[in-house]
């Protein structure tokens, strides 16, 4: 049971995939010599140890595509039908720079070949603003800057050094965030130094498990620090099935109201809404890296038919099998449209 993957619409949905990366050889560059200088944290240095310095083929592909804005990649969209990609800086973004002059400068020049490689093909490509929360006022301005390039959203690959987007010294990021109406996707990357030691010595850092745990803990923080209380309109997106959150809920919300009722934490405060709330309403999830029936199924019952959106996760999980997993999940046709086309239309106002 097979069917060809064209783009253009022919099953009654275009496909516009939210989670897909690109890299600039600058970008690279200095995530190689970071690396080499024994200055990248421990999961940086497993991570771009194996994307950019080794010769093994899944790495020297992966990079080849990372670094292609042009034909190669809308040659593989045409191939697996994908009608739009929504690109952004691939991880870890600029953000395990040491030097804050680095991160401001390749921030910039990312958005600006994204930029360019938009305009050349507006009619596949649209660009999320990469920012440097080395520098939250610089971010904040580069966000402002990115919507008047015509960007839809802001991509931050989770921590920063360690450091979570909840710490207050976070805030002229989402005040642009508010200005803007931008949405934010909380991509992964390897987790902290202060995290990653157990899950490094068994090979589990990456994308197979390190990643998902430090990103749903970074949208935790997030809504437990009452961020959506501060900005009820922001949106906050991410991948991988909503990196376990939603199968987690009635948990997260059961011990987290005991907690704030006992007090036992002074950071734990109360929040206007519970758990459930945030999520139905401030979060969005992407199927990116989980072509998986009965994750997407509880992350449509969990969040809701708005809140579920198509990602490939291209270059990193290029699998043309797995676009036709989503054209056949055995879910309604009004369902499945909105997950493969509407609701990404209206989250990054295409
Ligand atoms: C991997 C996966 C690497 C994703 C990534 O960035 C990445 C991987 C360096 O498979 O090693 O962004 N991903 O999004 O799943
Ligand atoms: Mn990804």
């Amino acid at each position: 049971m097979s069917h060809e993957l064209r783009t253009g619409g022919d099953r009654g949905y275009l496909r516009i995939a939210t989670e897909e990366a690109f890299a600039t050889q600058e970008q690279v560059d200095l995530l190689i010599r970071l690396v080499k200088d024994g200055k990248a944290d421990r999961g940086i240095t497993s991570l771009w140890g194996f994307y950019g310095m080794n010769s093994d083929g899944r790495a020297r592909q992966t990079l080849d595509r990372l670094l292609d804005l042009g034909a190669g990649r809308i040659a593989d969209m045409d191939a697996s039908g994908i009608d739009v990609a929504v690109l952004s800086l691939t991880s870890p973004g600029v953000q395990a720079y040491v030097d804050v002059e680095d991160a401001r400068r390749v921030s910039a020049s990312s958005n600006a070949i994204l930029a360019e490689a938009v305009a050349a093909r507006p009619d596949r490509y649209v660009g999320m603003t990469a920012i440097a929360p080395q520098d939250p006022e610089w971010s904040a301005a580069e966000i402002r800057r990115g919507a008047e390039l015509g960007f839809r959203g802001v991509l931050v690959n989770s921590h920063t050094h360690g450091e979570y987007l909840d710490h207050p010294k976070f805030d002229p990021i989402f005040r642009a965030l508010a200005d803007t109406g931008h949405p934010l996707y909380i991509h992964p990357t390897t987790p902290p130094d202060s995290m990653i030691g157990p899950m490094l010595e068994a090979g589990l850092d990456g994308a197979v498990f390190g990643f998902g745990v430090e990103t749903g803990l970074h949208l935790l923080r997030l809504i437990t620090s009452g961020i959506f209380d501060r900005y009820p309109d922001l949106q906050i997106i991410v991948g991988h099935a909503g990196e376990a959150l939603p199968y987690w809920l009635y948990r997260l919300n059961f011990m987290h109201g005991a907690g704030v009722r006992s007090q036992r934490y002074a950071c734990l405060k109360p929040l206007r809404h519970d758990l459930f709330h945030y999520m139905r309403n401030n979060v969005l999830v992407t199927t990116s890296g989980m072509p998986f029936e009965p994750a997407i199924k509880l992350c449509l019952d969990v969040l809701g038919e708005d809140r579920v959106m198509y990602a490939m996760d291209y270059p990193y999980q290029y699998v043309p099998e797995e676009v036709r997993i989503h054209d056949l999940l055995d879910i309604a046709d009004g369902a499945k449209k909105k997950l493969m086309q509407t609701n990404a239309e209206r989250v990054f106002r295409l």
